[in-house]
């Protein structure tokens, strides 16, 4: 299996739950954006997004899918929550909400403050409010518990907490409410998270 992915991208998610489940992985670090610095990637990945997973025959384009690929695919594990747990429709829920609702108006921010700045200054503003505001719910939901869904650690929680780490590295302070630092940091002091974030992209001549 190899997942190609970027420094501080979305492939943390995918590489942070193959660290979890101790799996064994490949993976292929490429200078951001690659399709502008790396244009043969699109050979491999035509929207040139990353991450990008290859697993035999599988090619996937989605970290949140890539997550649900890896525990359902590599599994029994902890990191999945099942359908007749209590809390399976809030694993759905979350699962979907960190890239629908989340890291959707932080792409917006990323694109027009530091690959386009100056373009589009007003989008880049309303869209770092909109983000703000949405994490209404996951702020709330964080007040009486430790992680997302049943108690337990899971892929929930990989997914969604993607979105505080970006929002850290678009320097979105008003992110960091009381219950979101308290859960973000704790998983950030994950060892698995920790060799997940380690993979470096490193330049070779040639
Ligand atoms: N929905 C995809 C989004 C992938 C995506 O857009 N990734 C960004 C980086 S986090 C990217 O590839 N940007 C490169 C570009 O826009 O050229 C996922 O969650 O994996």
């Amino acid at each position: 299996m190899n997942i190609h992915s970027c420094e501080n991208s979305r492939g943390l998610r995918p590489i942070w739950c193959a660290e979890e489940m101790e799996l064994e992985y490949e993976v292929t670090m490429l200078p951001f954006p690659p399709r502008v610095l790396k244009p043969e990637y699109l050979n491999i990945n035509p929207l040139g997004t990353i991450p990008f997973l290859e697993d035999g025959h599988v090619k996937m384009t989605e970290s949140v899918g890539m997550c649900l690929y890896l525990v359902e695919k590599y599994g029994p594990t902890d990191l999945a929550i099942r359908p007749y747990e209590t809390d399976y429709h809030l694993y759905l829920n979350w699962l979907t909400h960190a890239d629908a609702t989340l890291t959707f108006p932080q792409t917006v921010v990323l694109r027009y403050t530091i690959q386009e700045p100056g373009v589009a200054d007003a989008a880049a503003e309303g869209y770092r409010r909109w983000f703000v505001s949405r994490l209404k719910m996951l702020e709330s939901s964080l007040g009486d518990r430790e992680f997302l869904c049943s108690d337990r650690f899971t892929i929930a929680d990989i997914c969604v907490s993607y979105a505080i780490f970006l929002a850290k590295q678009l320097k979105i302070e008003q992110a960091m409410k009381p219950n979101i630092t308290r859960w973000a940091t704790a998983l950030f002091e994950r060892p698995a998270f920790k060799r997940a974030h380690a993979h470096k992209y490193i330049e070779t001549s040639g």
